[in-house]
């Protein structure tokens, strides 16, 4: 009988795709060590470049090989610093004589090695797919004149779509969670299938992924089917394998083109979208059919990601600031309220300015000793007493905010009042924890429509890969209840900085009480 097999989606993490061993097939890989310019392992199809060479490359200079105003780039100290962290020579090269074949070649350094890859150029300008790889241009000024973050992903869908000629091309947002959003999708008329919209899991993007793209910004995939082609090396290289983060033509996880195939898609791009040196998302483009991009649109393709996620940066830190200057404002007449009063209690719920101005809180309230005040849309007082005394037993007394979105699934009895408190922020004022701060959101009921049901992002494989994506990318709506609008760090900050206002008027008025009954 078999045994049901258990499917771990943490399988996926554990990938190590920086090192696959093998390139894809339209480009020639050398690798050389930096000292000599030997080369130690080169790509199966070196023959491609270098006609009768192949594994005969192994151990010869690269002067031989190479024009020498290419080579005189890759020589010299400090290789690591002016070639590194995805640093790139580039030249076009004719190999094989006047006449030969012509090459884009473009080296890098990693790991003490540097890469040449060399990409066979078409022989005739009508071999260049898309009309307008300069695009860029014009591109910016639209990107520019967006006034929000979705209409900058509209415009930047639509541009990159015309210069790299991709069937769709989407911008994909992560969530605090790394799921993901399709935010903005441009698509040629023939396919009507649309990701517009549609959410997916983390898992569909794995860590180990995610971390190679803040570094190296993009991947192009040719043709999803091709063999990939070995990288072929001298004993120097056993244990120590070739580290292809940084090349371009760096073969793709076998697991990942199986969930291209199962999404109908075979030519392929990502982008990466960089804010604040966090993964914002990815730029996507899709295509039924294999599909070449040459260089100078791929850079223009990248380069677009790079100035969406400079334009959300902006965008996303002018509304930050507004959000923030109005929050200092209000905490500043909060603490103006507290420092002119007796009673700390009637200063923050009772003033001109109340908790309430705080971080788009729809009720809040103080509890001080056993005794309950409250403003806005708050739960009844006994509710809030026994929130607290679930907060003392639940929450670590070092003094940090507790803060959730999702209040009734980490406190099933406020599944009874989740219209009023389905978010909570809730800080402890003094040591003691006679003092409470609490502020609530009510329930924004909603459904969120995935890419196939999340829960499921897994199938079991067999052999080398113990796990494989799911099939169905369905719309699957899921509903969600119990849950409010989000909190951000810097609320949580300023809601701990209000309480160390508030901790040391409650000290002060102590011991004004100790003073005048002592
Ligand atoms: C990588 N997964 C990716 C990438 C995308 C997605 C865009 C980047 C690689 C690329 O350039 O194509 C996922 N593609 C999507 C999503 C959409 C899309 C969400 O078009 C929606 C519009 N993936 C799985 C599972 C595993 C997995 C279950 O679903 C692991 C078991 C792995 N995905 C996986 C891996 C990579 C990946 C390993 C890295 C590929 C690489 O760079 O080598």
């Amino acid at each position: 009988r078999k045994r049901a097999q258990a499917v771990d989606v943490s399988a996926c993490e554990l990938e190590p795709i920086h090192v696959p061993g093998s390139i894809q097939p339209d480009a020639v890989l050398l690798v050389v060590e930096p000292v000599g310019l030997t080369v130690l392992a080169c790509s199966a199809n070196a023959a491609e470049a270098f006609p009768g060479a192949g594994p005969a490359l192994l151990g010869h200079a690269l002067d031989g090989l190479l024009p020498e105003a290419f080579v005189a780039d890759l020589r010299g100290a400090q290789i690591e610093d002016r070639l590194g962290d995805g640093r790139t020579v580039s030249g076009t090269v004719r190999l094989d004589g006047e006449g030969g074949s012509a090459f884009r070649a473009v080296g890098h350094a990693q790991g003490g090695r540097i890469l040449v890859e060399l990409e066979g150029l078409p022989d005739r300008p009508g071999d260049f797919g898309p009309a307008d790889p300069l695009g860029a241009g014009p591109a910016m000024s639209r990107l520019r004149a967006a006034g929000s973050v979705a209409e900058a992903a509209a415009a930047t869908a639509r541009e990159v779509r015309a210069i790299t000629g991709f069937e769709t091309v989407l911008v994909y947002r992560f969530d605090a969670d790394w799921n993901g959003e399709a935010i903005a999708e441009d698509r040629v008329p023939g396919w009507s299938r649309s990701l517009l919209g549609l959410h997916f899991p983390a898992s569909d993007i794995p860590a180990q992924a995610r971390a190679l793209y803040v570094r190296s910004r993009s991947r192009f995939v040719t043709d999803r089917d091709a063999e990939p082609v070995p990288i072929l090396g001298d004993a120097r290289l056993a244990g120590d394998p070739v580290d292809l983060t940084f090349a371009q033509h760096r073969s793709l996880s076998p697991i990942h083109l199986e969930y291209q195939r199962n999404l109908g898609v075979n030519g392929s791009m990502s982008a990466s979208i960089i804010v604040d040196g966090t993964l914002w998302g990815l730029l996507i483009g899709h295509h039924r059919r294999p599909h070449y991009v040459p260089p100078e649109a791929r850079a223009s393709a990248a380069l677009l990601a790079e100035a969406l996620a400079m334009r959300v940066q902006e965008i996303e830190g002018r509304r930050l600031w507004e959000a923030q200057q109005a929050h200092l404002a209000a905490e500043g007449r909060l603490v103006r309220q507290l420092t002119r009063s007796d009673d700390y209690v009637a200063a923050l719920t009772g003033g001109e300015t109340t908790m309430l101005d705080l971080f788009e809180a729809k009720g809040a309230a103080v509890v001080s000793a056993d005794r309950v005040t409250v403003v806005g849309s708050a739960p009844a007082p006994e509710a809030v007493l026994a929130l607290r005394d679930w907060l003392l037993v639940a929450q670590p007394s070092d003094g940090t905010v507790y803060s959730t979105h999702g209040l009734p699934a980490a406190y099933p009895p406020a599944a009874a009042f989740a219209d009023r408190a389905s978010g909570l922020v809730a800080v402890f004022v003094d040591e003691a924890r006679r003092n409470l701060l609490m502020w609530f959101r009510p329930e924004v009921p909603s459904t969120v429509s995935w890419g196939g049901d999340p829960r499921k992002p897994v199938a079991p494989g067999r052999g080398a890969a113990p796990v494989l994506p799911r099939r169905s990318f369905e719309r699957w709506v899921e509903e969600r209840r119990g849950f409010s609008e989000p909190w951000v760090a810097w609320q949580l900050s300023f809601a701990a900085s209000l309480a160390e206002v508030v901790e040391g008027v409650v000290l002060r008025q102590r011991r004004t009480i100790v003073e005048l009954t002592g």
